[in-house]
């Protein structure tokens, strides 16, 4: 296979229609969202291949997750659980301020176990990739993402790391070792300034995450850019300036960019590029996955295409 291999929880998402008070809207939109199926839904729009692992529910929110990450090009090993599919309530209090709820404790996504990996296309990825969420769902889900880079890392498969602290999961204090257990344990890792904080000294990120371990570093800085230490060379890449509309989802969309172009070979300097193009195309549309852009929309909207 060689493509990008993920695991995690997906899940149905309510997202009401509009800006207000939950008590105003008039409609929702039922959506899905996950990290890991973001990542992967936003490698396959680039023209990568991705595989995201999951258990779901023998209900409407699994097959429409199915179903979507299938019509994104996404190759889906959905593990059935008797247990319902994780669900979120999502509104925009404000043009600013987004709330968020999760429906998810004891949900199937969370019953991920070690004996669900399929070891050969973990061992044969060009890539594996996981986020800090899922270790916060669950013992087994933890052992899970432990066994799965435990096991890229016998065959020589990279690991990439997005932190992604999610505090209505789990403590700072609780989540600091088990991040930084993973983070020593990955090639690759992505972090707010504010996710690498919980674990290494906040005024010196990125070293104090490449001393753990990992080659690439990178800092995900919003409409600030990012910066990134590889293979002991920094970088610094301004954001594109975009009307931006929602951000959710535009990390995963840069993750998503670095490590399609990191799979098809290409220098530092053009994963970081995309990276960034990547998820200045994403906070312009509404959604989690939405925003995930193709070639030709990225080449559109950097300027390198003028067939508009
Ligand atoms: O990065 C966006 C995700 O946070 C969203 O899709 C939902 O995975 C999610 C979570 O756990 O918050």
């Amino acid at each position: 296979t060689g493509g990008l291999f993920t695991l995690g929880e997906s899940m149905g998402i309510f997202v009401a229609d509009g800006i207000g008070p939950i008590e105003h809207a008039r409609g929702f939109t039922l959506a899905v969202g996950g990290a890991e199926s973001n990542v992967a839904v936003g490698v396959a729009r680039l023209g990568g291949s991705a595989t995201w692992l999951g258990r779901l529910g023998p209900d409407s929110a699994g097959s429409l997750i199915t179903g979507r990450l299938k019509a994104s090009g996404v190759r889906v090993w959905a593990l059935p659980d008797d247990a319902p599919t994780g669900l979120m309530i999502r509104y925009r209090r404000s043009a600013q301020f987004i709330h968020a709820d999760y429906h998810r404790a004891g949900s199937a996504g969370s019953r991920l176990t070690p004996a669900d990996l399929p070891l050969p296309a973990v061992e044969s990825a060009g890539v594996l990739h996981v986020t800090g969420i899922t270790p916060a769902l669950s013992d087994t889900a933890r052992a899970t993402v432990f066994a799965a880079v435990e096991a890229a890392r016998a065959a020589g498969v990279p690991v990439s790391l997005d932190v992604n602290y999610r505090s209505k999961l789990w403590s700072r204090f609780d989540a600091a070792p088990v991040l930084r257990d993973l983070a020593a344990r990955a090639d690759i890792v992505f972090a707010g300034p504010d996710e690498a904080a919980i674990f290494v000294d906040a005024a010196d990120p990125l070293d104090g995450l490449a001393k753990l371990g990992p080659a690439e570093v990178i800092l995900k800085d919003g409409a600030r850019g990012c910066t990134a230490l590889i293979d002991g060379d920094r970088y610094s890449v301004p954001a594109l300036p975009v009307t931006a509309i929602d951000p959710v989802g535009a990390g995963d969309a840069f993750v998503a960019g670095y490590l399609a172009d990191r799979l098809d070979g290409a220098p530092p300097s053009r994963r970081l590029g995309t990276a960034i193009a990547a998820g200045a195309f994403a906070v312009t549309v509404p959604g989690d996955c939405e925003g995930a852009p193709t070639r030709a929309e990225l080449a559109a909207l950097t300027g390198t295409d003028i067939n508009r």
